[in-house]
């Protein structure tokens, strides 16, 4: 290992603490240290070159190294590196993001407020949202539904809203008047139900819940189209039909986070048209400006955003770096970027169809339990039993997610492999850059193959 990596790893564990992270695991293994990226590829301190298939942490859909987006950020910082949007203050790269967003996002959302990460764009929706009942004359209606494995941030709000179980144990979370329902996914929970059966079911407990709080205490219901950092949990098609009918039966605020899924991920700008479901809001962050700056916001539909503007009075919520401007030039570019080489439609019709057509395959190896994806995002369940779908973790040789699981031997040797995949207990994930070509995705896949391989080999071992 080489004195600078040394030096670099040792000041890391004397100072600084990561999110998400077991410190006492990290300071054995030491960090992997990223230094550069290029496209879909990453390189890390010691030279490998390293196919990123989570896009960072779902963000990168550009890819690394896009030269116009680091330009549009140089140019904008030289004109004016920050003013804020208070105190009837304003500047051209939030003015012009505003519009573009109302033109790319879904009909009848024409507004936006911004953030600078989901997580703040999901407090912002708890109070919006508290905040437009109160104004309609219904302060009651202050219950947010969400639901179980969901993930919506690390915020108080973010963590509460989010249906994780380790993040509720620490620090008393959920907050008041915040609920979780069931998610649809079937492989882990459906039993023996087929999978539409069992969506139309997991969306009734929607209406469940709404009866068990009482509408006059519902403000609205929070999911992501398809869950990201639960495992890429794709719905079954009857779910988000039923939930939509549900929602307009109630008249309850429908929030998507599309954190992951906005910016192209599913080859719309955003999922909830690839779903034809009607969000009077929707956060967005990550693949707004690529990852390059920091940037988040909640769009809002004309129903929310008009009684908020025709009532008067004050929305007593903002952050300093509400729509920095640097954050929304490289949105600008970012977005132009997307347009101008046709990469929605690139996707739609021939990077998400090709490597549809590979990750399934991939259902055929002996560990795979299930292979699913749409658009690009996809996961595959590592299972002892295919056919029964018994999973390593809860039964059999791995026994509890603390020690070494299937899925973090399997993401480990990924690495060694050249791939970043992720592990989600011993659900293995992948969000690769939307400019990914067919070369690269049979690199991924190929990677991925021996890394199955080499994981089986690992296990029986053991
Ligand atoms: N909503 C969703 C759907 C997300 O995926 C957030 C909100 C919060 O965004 P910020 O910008 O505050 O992080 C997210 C973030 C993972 C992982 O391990 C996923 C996220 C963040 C960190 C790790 O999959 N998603």
């Amino acid at each position: 290992m080489n004195e600078e990596l040394k030096s670099l790893q040792q000041k890391d564990k004397d100072h600084h603490l990561h999110p998400f992270t077991d410190h006492l695991q990290l300071s054995e293994k030491g960090t992997r240290v990223i230094t550069r990226g290029d496209g879909v590829y990453i390189w890390d301190s010691e030279g490998h070159q390293i196919l990123d298939a989570m896009s960072g942490l779902w963000c990168v859909n550009l890819g690394y190294g896009r030269k116009e987006l680091a330009q549009a950020a140089f140019e904008q910082m030289e004109e004016l590196p920050y003013y804020n949007n208070f105190f009837q203050c304003t500047h051209p790269p939030a003015i012009e993001l505003s519009s573009v967003l109302g033109e790319v996002s879904p009909k009848g959302m024409d507004h936006v407020f911004f953030t600078s990460s989901g997580s703040e764009a999901i407090d912002t929706v708890v109070r919006m949202v508290r905040y437009y009942w109160s104004l309609l004359g219904k302060p009651d209606k202050k219950i947010i539904l969400g639901r179980n494995n969901a993930y919506h941030g690390s915020t108080i709000a973010g963590a509460s809203l989010g249906g994780m179980s380790g993040m509720h144990a620490q620090g008393d979370l959920p907050i008041p008047n915040i609920h979780h329902i069931q998610q649809p996914y079937w492989f882990a929970e459906g039993g023996d139900l087929d999978k539409d059966t069992f969506g139309k079911q997991v969306a009734n407990d929607l209406e469940r819940a709404i009866k068990e709080h009482g509408i006059e205490n519902i403000a609205g219901f929070i999911a992501e189209p398809i869950q990201g950092a639960g495992g890429v949990i794709i719905p079954p098609e009857t779910y988000w039909p039923e939930v939509q009918n549900i929602i307009d039966r109630y008249e309850i605020l429908l929030i998507a986070d599309e954190v992951i899924t906005g910016f192209g991920r599913l080859g719309d700008w955003f999922a909830s048209s690839v779903y034809e479901i009607k969000p009077d809001l929707i956060s967005f962050a990550k693949g707004v400006t690529s990852g390059y700056l920091p940037l988040g916001g909640v769009l809002v539909n004309n129903r929310v955003a008009n009684a908020i503007i025709d009532k008067g009075g004050e929305f007593a919520h903002g952050f300093t770096y509400s729509g920095h401007p640097a954050a929304c030039a490289v949105a600008l570019k970012n977005i132009e970027i997307i347009e101008e080489e046709k990469i929605l439609d690139e996707v739609k019709s021939k990077t998400a169809p090709y490597l549809k057509e590979e990750w399934l395959k991939l259902a055929d190896h002996p560990l795979v339990g299930e292979a699913r994806i749409k658009g690009l995002m996809g996961a595959i369940e590592l299972c002892a039993n295919k056919e029964t779908r018994e999973r390593f973790s809860s039964e059999g040789r791995f026994t509890s997610l603390d020690e070494i699981s299937a899925g973090s031997l399997c993401r480990d040797l990924s690495i060694n492999n050249g791939l970043v995949m992720r592990a989600v207990g011993d659900t293995m994930i992948i969000a690769p850059p939307l400019i990914i070509n067919q070369e690269q995705i049979d690199e991924l896949i190929s990677k991925t193959s021996k890394t199955l391989d080499d994981t089986l080999a690992a296990i029986n071992k053991t």
